[in-house]
């Protein structure tokens, strides 16, 4: 990541251009759905898994977004829900990073409310027809394939599809100056009419609940990814404070700063001890939802914070994208609202503790 990834961050996020050489790169590396075992994936653990995040996320959260959409939130659903001809036709292209995918779960009036989502499929002669719109949908204006999950005309039950880039009424457009995660592309998605065949369905997917699995994945792995950006940012920052002389002495022998350094070093060693439980349990299959809530809300918040107080350490040399800790600190926030706001995963904790859901009606 250092070598292949650092070098190209301040163009990607300065000019908000996507770079479509790193998907291929990291296919060739195996970093792409490196749990699934076959298709030309890694095959390794869901320990393995984080590792990678968080090693990309040292470098950029939009890396890493880019990165876990397509093993999280794409070849996940495929390989979990889809038949073997959906495999054998997507997983190994998806592996390799020939073929972007995009997951379009949030629509512009349901975002922590999946549930209310009004994007429907019909059953017609020989298919289905979809309708509705998708917001805030990470690699949406370059994606080749779309995991779209809609409520079925026909029972009401949300199930996914897959859709391909170029189908008729499909558009992806891109959401432009963005002020976080600038190194990765967001669109949305609009559905007009768009007929798919009968293949397109994802067969095994049942409910809200089949959404939600992936979501299982990926909120583990940005578990992992934040902790890297916060040990970036606490790298960064100690350097500079041996450097930085100030009333004829280094920063950090001010005891203030060393707090703060204490304190960021203290919350990474405890999120990462987290995580790593979480993917030996999950290694095990016996991760629980909530246990991966408890490391996603936890380590998303607590690398906001930190990244945030170490900052000032910088003093005036923070407001430079040069000096990179900025830039995670903005990523960091939508890392903190992504795939469950930090206070959605207070109220997913609430319920199990008390068995009163405070989010239903
Ligand atoms: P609820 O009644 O709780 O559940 C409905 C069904 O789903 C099941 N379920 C789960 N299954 C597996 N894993 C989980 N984590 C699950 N959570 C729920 C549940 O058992 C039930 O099954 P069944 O069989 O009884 O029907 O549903 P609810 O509508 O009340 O849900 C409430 C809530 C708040 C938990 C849920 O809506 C939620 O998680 N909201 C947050 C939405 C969210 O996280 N969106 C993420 C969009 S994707 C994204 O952000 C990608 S960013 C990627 C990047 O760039 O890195
Ligand atoms: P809202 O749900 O409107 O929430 C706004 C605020 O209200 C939050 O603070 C929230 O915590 C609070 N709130 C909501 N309900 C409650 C409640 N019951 N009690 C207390 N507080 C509450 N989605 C996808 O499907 N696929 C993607 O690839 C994807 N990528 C994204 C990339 C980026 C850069 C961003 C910014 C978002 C992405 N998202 C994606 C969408 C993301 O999952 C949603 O933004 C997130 O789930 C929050 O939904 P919302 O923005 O509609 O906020």
């Amino acid at each position: 990541m250092k070598e292949h990834l650092m070098p190209r961050v301040l163009k990607g996020w300065r000019t908000e251009e996507f770079d479509h050489e790193i998907l291929p790169e990291m296919g060739k590396l195996g970093l792409l759905g490196p749990t699934i075992q076959g298709y030309g994936c890694a095959g390794v653990s869901n320990v393995a898994y984080g590792l990678i995040a968080r090693e990309i996320e040292r470098v950029d959260s939009g890396y890493r977004s880019t990165a876990s959409v397509q093993s999280s939130l794409v070849m996940h659903p495929i390989n979990e829900f889809g038949t073997e001809a959906q495999k054998e036709k997507y997983l190994p292209r998806l592996a390799s990073g020939e073929l972007v995918g995009a997951f379009g779960l949030t629509e512009p009036n349901h975002g922590s409310d999946p549930a209310g989502m009004e994007t429907t499929a019909e059953e017609v002669d020989g298919g289905y027809v979809l309708n509705g719109s998708k917001t805030w949908i990470t690699n949406a204006p370059v994606a080749d394939v779309f995991i779209i999950w809609a409520r079925c005309k026909w029972d009401q039950r949300v199930r996914g599809f897959i859709l391909e880039k170029g189908m008729k009424g499909l558009s992806a457009p891109a959401i432009k100056n963005k002020v976080a995660l600038r190194v990765s592309a967001t669109g949305s998605i609009f559905m007009d009419n768009v007929r798919v065949a009968q293949d397109s369905l994802l067969p095994k997917s049942k409910g809200l609940g089949s959404a939600f699995s992936c979501l299982n994945s990926a909120r583990y792995g940005i578990s992992w990814g934040v902790m890297g950006a916060l040990e970036d940012c606490l790298d960064r920052t100690r350097a500079y404070a041996l450097e930085r002389k100030q009333f004829k002495r280094p920063l950090a022998s001010f005891q203030l700063v060393q707090k703060k350094l204490a304190d960021a070093h203290t919350e990474i060693a405890l999120g990462l001890q987290a995580s790593l439980q979480v993917g030996r349990l999950k290694d095990e299959g016996k991760a629980a939802p909530e246990m991966i809530s408890l490391v996603k809300r936890n380590n998303c918040g607590k690398a906001l914070e930190h990244s945030r107080i170490v900052l000032d350490i910088l003093g005036g040399n923070a407001s430079s994208d040069e000096y990179h800790v900025g830039r995670h600190v903005a990523n960091l926030q939508v890392t903190n609202t992504y795939e469950g706001t930090n206070d959605i995963h207070a109220l997913i904790l609430g319920k199990a503790i008390t068995d009163l859901p405070a989010f239903a009606n």
